[in-house]
């Protein structure tokens, strides 16, 4: 049967407290995306984006957790429940859910409306781990918490809407990490998370660390969440994001690994964030995330 693939934009910005990225969306779509995924055979169906909150409207301090700090909470507790049941509901229409951030906040909402009715692995394909809470964070960004956030380590304030029951931490898998606070570092060692480091990339080759983060991710679970995070790749192949950090992924290894995802067949729901518009160099990156999702929904060049 031919896959659906229903597109969600998410254009969040306040979850990195930067400008630019809540084009993403836009930039992805004008990128072509649908055509690209028509190349992979699947069938887009495009959802529109989700209402955002305009930045500049909102007090980024006004609903902080009991402890710590996670700026704009009440607006990712917003578009987070917001998302999670559009991301619930395309599965339960039996369509793969391909979520277009926006920030990597959107992660929560996506993670929640994936886990809601079965138990899901992950996959974080991204320089960062993102495993950050309101008492670790260096900055109070919440697209540094979204992982933490699913795995019901980030305590906003007793709210349950930014964990994910299905997700457990010997079902993720990070890939491609060169960028740690010391509070995540502690944090993957102390857990059961899976951590693939670039050196590990280096060492192995992406393929090989790929097939064992789906191992990871599959074992006893009905299918994964890939989040993608554009930064994931070497800065040179993907500028338009807000946090570039040196020596990622390449373009080969970038399509490689979402190839060695599409040939798993347990692909459930896939997002694609970080991308910035603004500091973008002819909308390269908009286009690589639009290659890197059909590559993920089984693009093939024969
Ligand atoms: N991202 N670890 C840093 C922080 O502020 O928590 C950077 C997070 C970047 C998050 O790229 O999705
Ligand atoms: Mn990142
Ligand atoms: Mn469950
Ligand atoms: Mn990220």
């Amino acid at each position: 049967m031919t896959r659906t693939v229903r597109i969600i934009g998410a254009p969040t910005d306040y979850g990195a407290n930067r400008r630019g990225v809540d084009m993403g969306p836009s930039a992805i779509r004008y990128a072509g995306l649908a055509e690209q995924l028509e190349n992979a055979g699947v069938v887009p169906e495009d959802a529109g984006d989700l209402p955002v909150p305009r930045a500049e409207e909102r007090d980024p301090e006004a609903n902080q957790p009991t402890e710590g700090h996670a700026k704009f909470l009440r607006e990712t507790e917003e578009v987070s429940t917001r998302l999670a049941d559009d991301v619930a509901d395309a599965l339960a229409d039996d369509v793969t859910p391909l979520v277009l951030g926006g920030d990597h906040s959107v992660a929560i909402g996506s993670l929640v409306g994936s886990a809601r009715d079965a138990d899901i692995g992950a996959i974080w394909f991204d320089a960062h781990g993102d495993l950050n809470t309101p008492t670790t964070t260096p900055s109070g960004n919440v697209h540094g918490m979204p992982l933490a956030a699913g795995l019901g380590i980030a305590d906003f304030g007793g709210v349950e809407w930014a964990n994910a029951p299905g997700l457990r931490p010997e079902n993720v898998a990070l890939v491609g990490l060169r960028s740690l606070d010391d509070a995540e570092r502690e944090l993957i060692r102390s857990t059961d998370l899976t951590a693939f480091t670039m050196s590990d990339i280096d060492e192995r080759g992406i393929t090989d660390v790929v097939d064992d983060a789906l191992a990871v991710a599959t074992d006893g679970t009905d299918g994964v969440h890939v989040s993608l995070d554009l930064d994931w790749l070497d800065p040179k192949e993907a500028p338009g994001v807000g946090t570039p950090v040196r020596g990622g992924v390449s373009y080969r290894e970038a399509h490689s690994a979402l190839e060695t995802v599409a040939h798993s067949e347990s692909l459930r729901s896939l997002e694609v964030v970080e991308v910035n518009p603004i500091l973008d160099e002819h909308n390269e990156t908009a286009e690589l995330a639009t290659e890197l999702a059909a590559s993920a929904l089984g693009k093939t060049i024969l």
